[in-house]
C-alpha cells in the first residue's frame, strides 16, 4: 500500500473485510505500507493493520512478497510508482484520477499493457462504479429497460472548501493534484455516466472557475489530531490556489445522447451527492449517492395511469454485491464498493483477466478531463476528446 491518508484508509479497510465477506480465489496479506515520514507511517501501519511500515517504495517493489501494489498517493506519484511496480512485475490497483495528465496517462496505459502481455493485471479506483445501486443502473441500461439513452446529467457536489479560510490541502495544488474538482470528482462523474450507458465522452464544451485563489496554508500536524480527511488545521502563511474549484461542462456521447456535468466542491449543503439522471427513450434511472442504496426508475412500460418513478431499495440478493453482505434491507455504505472492487481484482488476477476498469479506461477519462480544460481555455469552445 502507498499512502497513508483518506484512500489509503479505505482501501486498507477493503483488505481487512473483504476476504471475511466473499469467498475469494486467493487470500491478500497486508504486508507494508509505505508513507513519506517514518513514524506517521508506523503509526498508520498499526492502525490500518498492515504487518510493516517502510518509507521507501522503490525497495518495497522489489521484494519477493509483494504482489500486488496499491497506489492511494497523491496523483503526481502515480505514474512514476505504476510503471515501475508493473516493470517489476507486480499487479497494481491505482487510485482515480489515473494519473495528472494525459501524457503521463498514458505512459502508464502502454505499460499495463505490456504488463498485461506477461498475465500481470491492472486496474483503476473507480470505486462508486461497484456500489450495488450503480452496478444496476448498468444492467438495467444495458437490457435495454430505457431504450435509447438521449440524455444524461451528472452533478459531483460537495461543500469541504466552502470556508474560505480553510488551509490549502495538495488537493488545491496542480503540481500534486494536476486539477481540483474537474480531476477529484468530476471524474467519477464522467467514469459512473460512461460505466451506466455504455457510451463514451467524445466532444465537450467547459467552464472552470476557481472562487478562491488564496488559502492559509497547512500548519504542522498536531498530536493525535487525525489525517484521514480532507481538511487540517490552518498556519498564519498563505499560498496560491492553482487548480479549478468548480467544473461544468456539457458533452456528446458516442452513442449520440447529449451530457451535461458539474463538479464542485462548493455546493454548500451538499456533503458527498453524486446525483446522475439518465434519460431513454422508454425510461429513466436516478441516483444519488448521499442515498447510495436507493435507485429510482421510471419505466414508460407501465400502464398509463400507474406510470412514475419507483423507488427500488437495493438490498435484495439478486443486486450486485449484496448477498455477500447483510439481509434484505440492511445497506451497505461509502466504504463498501472498495471492498467490491478488489473482490473483482483478486478474481480477475486469479482467473487470468483484465481488470475493469483498466488503465486505458482510466486513460480515457484523463483525456476527457484534457479536453475540459482545453475548452474552458478557449471560452468553451467545442473541443474532440482524442485524435
Ligand atoms: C474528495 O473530494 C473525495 O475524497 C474524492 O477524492 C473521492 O474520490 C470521493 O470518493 C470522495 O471525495
Amino acid at each position: 500500500m502507498i499512502g497513508t491518508g483518506f484512500m489509503g484508509a479505505a482501501h486498507s479497510q477493503a483488505f481487512r473485510v473483504a476476504p471475511h465477506f466473499f469467498d475469494l480465489p486467493l487470500h491478500p496479506e497486508m504486508t507494508v505500507i509505505v508513507g513519506r515520514d517514518a513514524a506517521k507511517t508506523q503509526a498508520a501501519a498499526e492502525k490500518l493493520g498492515w504487518a510493516e511500515a517502510s518509507t521507501d517504495w522503490r525497495e518495497v517493489i522489489a521484494r519477493d512478497d509483494i504482489d500486488l501494489v496499491d497506489i492511494c498517493s497523491p496523483g503526481d506519484s502515480h505514474a512514476e510508482i505504476a510503471i515501475a511496480a508493473l516493470a517489476a512485475g507486480k499487479h497494481v490497483l491505482c487510485e482515480k484520477p489515473l494519473a495528472n495528465t494525459v501524457p503521463e496517462a498514458r505512459q502508464m496505459a502502454e505499460a499495463a499493457r505490456a504488463a498485461a502481455a506477461r498475465g500481470i493485471r491492472s486496474m483503476v479506483g473507480f470505486s462508486y462504479r461497484r456500489v450495488p445501486a450503480l452496478s444496476f443502473a448498468r444492467e438495467l441500461v444495458q437490457a435495454g429497460r430505457i431504450g435509447e439513452v438521449r440524455q444524461a446529467r451528472a452533478a459531483y457536489l460537495q461543500d469541504w472548501l466552502v470556508d474560505e479560510n480553510g488551509p490549502m490541502t495538495w488537493r488545491l495544488d496542480k503540481k500534486l493534484a494536476g486539477s481540483g474538482s474537474l480531476g477529484d470528482i468530476g471524474a467519477h462523474a464522467v467514469d459512473a455516466v460512461q460505466f451506466i450507458t455504455g457510451q463514451s465522452v467524445d466532444l465537450v464544451s467547459g467552464y472552470l472557475r476557481t472562487f478562491v485563489t488564496e488559502r492559509p496554508l497547512l500548519a504542522a500536524p498536531v498530536e493525535g489530531q487525525s489525517t484521514v480527511g480532507l481538511s487540517g488545521a490552518a498556519s498564519d502563511e498563505r499560498g496560491e490556489v492553482t487548480v479549478d474549484d468548480a467544473a461544468w461542462f456539457t458533452g456528446q456521447l458516442s452513442g449520440g445522447a447529449v451530457a451535461s456535468f458539474e463538479a464542485t466542491r462548493y455546493a454548500t449543503g451538499r456533503k458527498n451527492g453524486l446525483n446522475i439522471e439518465i434519460f431513454g427513450s422508454r425510461g429513466a434511472i436516478v441516483f444519488d449517492l448521499e442515498k447510495m442504496n436507493e435507485l429510482e426508475f421510471y419505466d414508460g412500460t407501465d400502464a398509463a395511469g400507474e406510470q412514475g418513478f419507483r423507488r427500488i431499495f437495493v438490498t435484495e440478493p439478486e443486486h450486485p454485491y449484496a448477498a455477500a453482505w447483510w439481509p434484505t434491507g440492511h445497506g451497505l455504505g461509502y466504504e463498501h464498493p472498495f471492498s467490491h472492487q478488489l473482490r473483482d481484482l483478486v478474481f480477475d488476477i486469479a482467473e487470468g483477466r483484465d481488470p475493469s476498469p483498466s488503465f486505458d479506461d482510466g486513460l480515457q477519462v484523463q483525456e476527457v478531463l484534457d479536453a475540459v480544460e482545453r475548452s474552458a481555455a478557449d471560452r468553451g469552445i467545442w473541443t474532440t476528446v482524442s485524435e
